[in-house]
């Protein structure tokens, strides 16, 4: 905790709430993505946005929430979009398609519903603002990550091609944010269960390595024995994500088509029959790990839900 962030720095209050609600929306606007957690103005802090706890707000049953992270243009808007079997225009943003690019965290206005043991349950799909995959990382888009940590049951790290160093600390620094703000939630107690991670490699290039493979050595501890403090430190990295790694599954998807910016044009018939079928097994992966999001032992309905997310504060 605070291995590279003084836990005091992220105290500065970041989410303050948005404007008063704006009674029921009418089921049919529900068919689009809402904005719910917002940068204000400078693109510095985060601020919640009531549009899209209003949709959360109607829901009655428990809810789950798949959510995507990882690098800007990696694919994650059209992923989900394809998870939800949704044009580009209709579901969320695509890169080429629009001159905004997905800012903050959004939803899917519908929820899909699942049976998970017996429980009727509204799945939230969430799609994140992705951050630089060169350079430093900065405050900003690791905070974004850490609440897509902090929200999601499962936590989708969508990778273009392989597992890089610079890709686990930056989830390891996730997960250490997102220990502070459930730390901030309720006093401290452990409040919520830690989502399940699915390493996404996007494309087919494993040369007879599977995805897990790859995932479990890139998390493996490397022989230090120099003592070298670099190593130290990516080992102590690694330590940290255990946690998680226990309860990760990784999975590869090929590319879907070559011609990357005429994927929104193309149906199932035009995209390569083997992403296709993956794509299928990856819906069933998700929704054989999918569980409703627990905090305090409880599952949350879309009120109780919207009040988690008001509680955050940081
Ligand atoms: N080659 C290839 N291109 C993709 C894939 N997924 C999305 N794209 C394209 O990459 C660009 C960025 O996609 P987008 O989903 O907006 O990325 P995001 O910024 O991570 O949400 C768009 O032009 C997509 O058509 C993929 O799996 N393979
Ligand atoms: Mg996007």
């Amino acid at each position: 905790m605070g291995r590279r962030w003084a836990p005091g720095i992220c105290a500065v209050a970041l989410i303050c709430l948005a404007a008063a609600a704006t009674g029921d929306p009418d089921p049919n606007e529900l068919e689009r993505a809402y904005p719910i957690v917002e940068p204000d103005y400078g693109h510095t802090k985060l601020r919640l946005s009531e549009q899209g706890l209003e949709a959360i707000r109607r829901i009655e049953n428990p809810i789950a929430v798949v959510g995507v992270i990882g690098p800007y243009r990696s694919g994650k808007s059209f992923l989900l979009n394809q998870l939800l079997s949704l044009s580009c225009d209709k579901g969320f943003g695509v890169g080429h398609m629009r001159d905004t690019k997905t800012k903050g965290i959004w939803i899917w206005g519908t929820p899909i519903e699942m049976d998970v043991d017996g429980t009727k349950v509204s799945v939230l799909y969430l799609d994140t603002e992705g951050f630089e995959s060169v350079g430093k990382s900065n405050v900003y888009d690791d905070r974004i990550f850490a609440l897509a940590t902090v929200l999601s049951s499962v936590l989708i790290y969508n990778l273009p091609e392989t597992v890089r160093e610079a890709d686990i600390s930056r989830l390891s620094f996730a997960v250490d944010i997102a220990e502070e703000f459930y730390g901030r939630v309720k006093g401290g107690d452990i409040a919520f269960e830690p989502a399940k991670l699915l390493w996404l490699i996007q494309r087919d290039f494993l040369q007879g390595k599977s995805v897990q493979q790859m995932v479990n050595e890139a998390l493996q501890r490397v022989p230090n024995d120099n003592g070298d403090k670099y190593i130290d430190e990516v080992n102590q990295i690694r330590d940290s994500l255990a946690v998680m790694g226990n309860n990760s599954t990784a999975f590869s998807l090929p590319q879907p088509h070559l011609q990357r910016t005429k994927l929104c044009e193309m149906d199932d018939k035009e995209l390569d029959p083997l992403y296709v079928k993956r794509r299928e097994e990856l819906k069933q992966v998700v929704g054989s790990i999918i569980k409703p999001k627990f905090v305090q032992g409880k599952t949350l309905n879309g009120k109780e839900f919207v009040s988690f997310l008001e509680q955050v504060k940081y």
